[in-house]
């Protein structure tokens, strides 16, 4: 087999890749490792920035995303039992977030690409990358019992923090930067209506916590759990009840439980790999770095990643120039460090660290109140919160 461009995973960096490429005219085979239901099965992100909305416009996929998907001009801080509006439309001259969950967003990727009857190769596994340090990369995989081989232009490697593609660079050319929190977050997906039309992110002695949602029937809440905590141990009842204890008397009384969709945990990290290029492999969203989900910017890093990847390979293509692909690197890791720096900011501010104490749960109230009454402070949240604007080639 050959291509042009050979696509490890369909995430939705993967996916969204695929289709960029396509409609720009460049061939593509995505392989993944998993089952098209598996990778839907995936309760993750749910807050789509406006880049990210750009990007599934041209991708041809947004139509759903625009009918179905929530606007939100605002999201509300909760400490010392009070909430705080942090007005994002407002304070960046009339930018808004989207709230759709990446599940969906999945969904109408490969269902574009299964309408334009584009090559998605499910439960390919084992993958593995070769030649990737000249200009003829293969990529081996086996389906059934069979081994095949694809030649190919480039590789993208968009198969998350646990794929293969990061992990067949030579470790002395990676660099890699690592911060592990000592928490990580329990999330719950139920068919209840929200507690509040915005999202509702709350600072508590007990913790942190986060009142989401994916539609005005569909609610996701999160709660700040130890490292060592186990799914199995939190009964649908013992998870409502400890959401109640990092509430507002308000939310309190509008809350309305049922069983919980799906429940699971999630670690928390902060990590980089640098370059995001070696030779004919790219690195593309989880692959190439993890933020912490407070600032909800994972997935929206990882489209963007690869709205610059498939310019890059226009270019490319196009022109015959390898100038932008020479870029692609740095160019994202500007991008990816600022979103890194805004996440770790926006954890280490609403969460519980025992190491800190009394002492830090003060300390982090005194710099929500600042934060609230602040515009200049208010302002810089907002900012990072809609996503910065992307830099083009
Ligand atoms: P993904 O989604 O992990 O997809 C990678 C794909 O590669 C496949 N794969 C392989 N395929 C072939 N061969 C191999 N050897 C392979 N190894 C792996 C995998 O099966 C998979 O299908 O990475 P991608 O595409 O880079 O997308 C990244 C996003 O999924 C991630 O950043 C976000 O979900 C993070 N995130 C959030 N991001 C936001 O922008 N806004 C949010 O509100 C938000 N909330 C969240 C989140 C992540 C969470 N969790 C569970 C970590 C909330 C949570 C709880
Ligand atoms: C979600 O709805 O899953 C979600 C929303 C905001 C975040 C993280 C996750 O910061």
């Amino acid at each position: 087999m050959k291509t042009q461009v050979v696509i490890i995973g369909a995430g939705p960096a993967g996916l969204l890749l695929g289709q960029l490429l396509y409609r720009a005219g460049i061939d593509n085979i995505i392989l993944e490792r998993q089952s098209g239901d598996y990778v839907l099965g995936r309760i993750r992100a749910g807050v789509l920035e406006q880049v990210t909305m750009d990007l599934l416009h041209q991708a041809g996929v947004d139509t759903r995303a625009h009918d179905e998907g929530l606007p939100h001009e605002g999201i509300e801080l909760l400490f010392k039992d009070a909430r705080h509006r942090i007005d994002l439309h407002g304070l960046t001259g009339g930018k808004q977030v989207t709230v759709y969950g990446q599940t969906e967003v999945t969904r109408d990727l490969m269902a574009a690409r299964a309408a334009e009857g584009l090559t998605t190769i499910y439960t390919a596994a084992p993958v593995s990358l070769h030649d990737f340090d000249t200009a003829k990369p293969t990529v081996r995989y086996q389906k059934d019992g069979a081994t095949h081989e694809i030649a190919c232009d480039f590789i993208a490697g968009c198969d998350g923090y646990h794929g293969i593609s990061r992990a067949s660079v030579p470790g002395d050319a990676l660099h890699l930067y690592e911060k592990v929190y000592p928490f990580g977050w329990l999330g719950v997906l139920a068919d209840v209506p929200p507690v509040s039309h915005e999202l509702i992110y709350a600072n508590t002695s007990r913790g942190f916590a986060l009142c989401s949602m994916r539609s005005e029937h569909r609610s996701r809440y999160y709660l700040q759990v130890a490292s060592d905590q186990k799914v199995e141990n939190w009964s649908d009842e013992s998870f409502w009840n400890e959401l109640r204890l990092r509430l507002d008397p308000e939310a309190c009384e509008r809350l309305v439980t049922g069983p919980s969709l799906e429940k699971s945990i999630a670690p928390l990290r902060s990590f980089v790999a640098e370059p995001m290029r070696f030779g004919s492999l790219f690195l593309a969203g989880d692959a190439a770095h993890i933020v912490p989900p407070t600032g909800a910017k994972g997935l929206n890093l990882a489209t963007a990643d690869v709205g610059f990847l498939s310019r890059a390979l226009e270019i490319h293509y196009r022109e015959g120039s390898q100038s932008a692909l020479d870029r692609y690197s740095e160019l994202c890791l500007r991008r990816v460090w600022k979103a890194e720096r805004f996440s770790w900011w926006f954890t280490s501010l609403m969460h519980r660290f025992p190491e800190n104490g009394e002492f830090g749960q003060k300390i982090q109230e005194a710099e929500l109140d600042y934060l609230v009454n602040s515009r200049a402070a208010s302002t810089s949240l907002a900012e990072n919160y809609v996503g910065l604007p992307l830099e083009s080639f």
